[in-house]
C-alpha cells in the first residue's frame, strides 16, 4: 500500500523529469546545448520507481541518458539545467555537460557516456559501503545495450561473490540506438541472466511506477540485510529518438508502433489515471503540475543567466591539484 504522500511525490518526480526533458529538447533545438542530449521521455516510471526506493544517502550511477537519474533522486533543477548549457553555475561547473552529471547532494556519483561504464562504479560504491559497514546500497542504471559489455559480467560476478549491496537496474527500452534487442542478445530475458551469477533476477513492467518501486524496495531490503545484489529488468520504451536531433536515414522502428506506445504506455498518463482512482484528486495533480512548471521557468532563467567557464580556467576541477593530491603533498 502506497501512502498518499508517496503517490504525490512519485507523480511530482515523474512530472519533473518529463518537463525537464521537454525543456532540454527545446534548448538543444535552439543550439544551446553543447554536445549530445538523450531524453528519458517514456522511461520516467522506471527511474522514479527505482529512485524512490532509495534513501538520500544511497548511491546511484547512470548512463548517457542521464537527466532523469538525478531528478528521480530529488536533485535541484537549476544546477542541472545550467550544466546542460555548459555554465559555471552547473552542477559540474559546466565541465561535464548532459552526459556526465554528478550530484553528490543526492548520491549521484556519476553518469557515464561509456556504455556499461557506470556498472563498475556502482559496484565500487557497494564495496565501500560493505567495507565501512554502513547499510547504504548502490544502484546502477544501464540500458539493454550495456548487458553485453564485459563490465556487466565482471561487476555482477564480483558483487555476487562478495555479497555486495548493489542493485543492477536495467532500463530495457528494447533498442541500443537502432539495434533491436533480438539482434544482439542470444537469450532475450535480461532478468534471467541473474541465474548465471547465483543472484535474484526480477522482471518488472517499467511503465508501472508502483510495480518498479515494490520490486526495488525488495532488492534494497535484501541488500541492506546482507542478502547481496539483485538484477532488475524494467521493460520500458523510449518515446523520443535515441538522441535529440538524430535523423537516421534507415527507419528502425515502426512509426505506428511508436505512436501506439505513446498512446497506451505513457507512464505519466497511466499513473495519473491510477492516482485518480486511488485517493488523489484532479486538483492535487494540477497543483503539482503548476509547481513543476514554475520550477522549470526558474531553472531556465537560472541556466540562461549563468556564464560560461573562462577559457583559461577550462581545465579547472579536471585534475587534483598538488594541494589536494596526497602523493604530491610535502
Ligand atoms: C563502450 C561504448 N560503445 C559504444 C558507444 C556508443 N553508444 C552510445 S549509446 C549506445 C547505445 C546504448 O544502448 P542502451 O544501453 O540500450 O541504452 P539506451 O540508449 O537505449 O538508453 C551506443 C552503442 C558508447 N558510448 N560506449
Ligand atoms: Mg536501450
Amino acid at each position: 500500500m502506497l501512502s498518499n504522500a508517496l503517490k504525490r511525490e512519485m507523480y511530482y518526480r515523474m512530472k519533473r523529469i518529463r518537463g525537464f526533458e521537454e525543456a532540454a529538447n527545446q534548448l538543444w533545438d535552439e543550439g544551446k546545448v553543447p554536445g549530445f542530449c538523450h531524453s528519458s521521455i517514456g522511461q520516467e516510471a522506471a527511474v522514479v520507481g527505482a529512485c524512490m526506493a532509495l534513501r538520500d544517502d544511497d548511491y546511484v550511477t547512470g548512463t548517457h541518458r542521464s537527466h532523469a537519474h538525478p531528478i528521480g533522486k530529488g536533485a535541484d533543477l537549476n544546477a542541472l539545467m545550467a550544466e546542460l548549457l555548459g555554465k559555471e553555475s552547473g552542477i559540474c561547473k559546466g565541465r561535464g555537460g548532459s552526459m556526465h552529471l554528478a550530484d553528490s547532494k543526492v548520491g549521484v556519483i556519476g553518469e557515464s557516456a561509456i556504455v556499461g561504464g557506470g556498472i563498475p562504479l556502482a559496484t565500487g560504491a557497494g564495496l565501500t559501503a560493505h567495507i565501512k559497514g554502513t547499510d547504504q546500497v548502490s544502484l546502477c542504471f544501464f540500458g539493454d545495450g550495456a548487458v553485453n559489455q564485459g563490465s556487466f559480467h565482471e561487476s555482477i560476478n564480483m558483487a555476487s561473490v562478495w555479497n555486495l549491496p548493489v542493485i543492477y537496474f536495467c532500463e530495457n527500452n528494447l533498442y541500443a540506438i537502432s539495434t533491436p534487442l533480438e539482434m544482439s542478445h542470444g537469450q532475450h530475458s535480461i532478468a534471467l541472466r541473474a541465474d548465471g551469477y547465483g543472484i535474484t533476477g526480477v522482471e518488472v513492467d517499467g511503465q508501472d511506477v508502483a510495480e518498479v518501486y515494490r520490486a526495488t524496495c525488495d532488492a534494497v531490503t535484501r541488500a541492506r540485510q546482507g542478502g547481496g545484489p539483485t538484477l532488475i529488468e524494467a521493460k520500458t520504451y523510449r518515446f523520443d529518438e535515441h538522441n535529440t536531433g538524430l535523423d537516421l536515414e534507415v527507419p528502425y522502428r515502426n512509426e505506428e508502433v511508436v505512436e501506439r506506445y505513446k498512446k497506451t504506455h505513457d507512464p505519466l498518463i497511466l499513473f495519473k489515471i491510477w492516482l485518480l482512482e486511488n485517493e488523489i484528486s484532479q486538483d492535487e495533480i494540477e497543483q503539482i503540475d503548476i509547481k513543476v512548471a514554475q520550477e522549470l521557468v526558474c531553472a531556465h532563467a537560472f541556466a540562461e543567466g549563468g556564464r560560461e567557464p573562462l577559457i583559461k580556467e577550462i581545465d579547472r576541477y579536471m585534475f587534483s591539484t598538488s594541494n589536494t593530491y596526497p602523493l604530491n603533498s610535502n
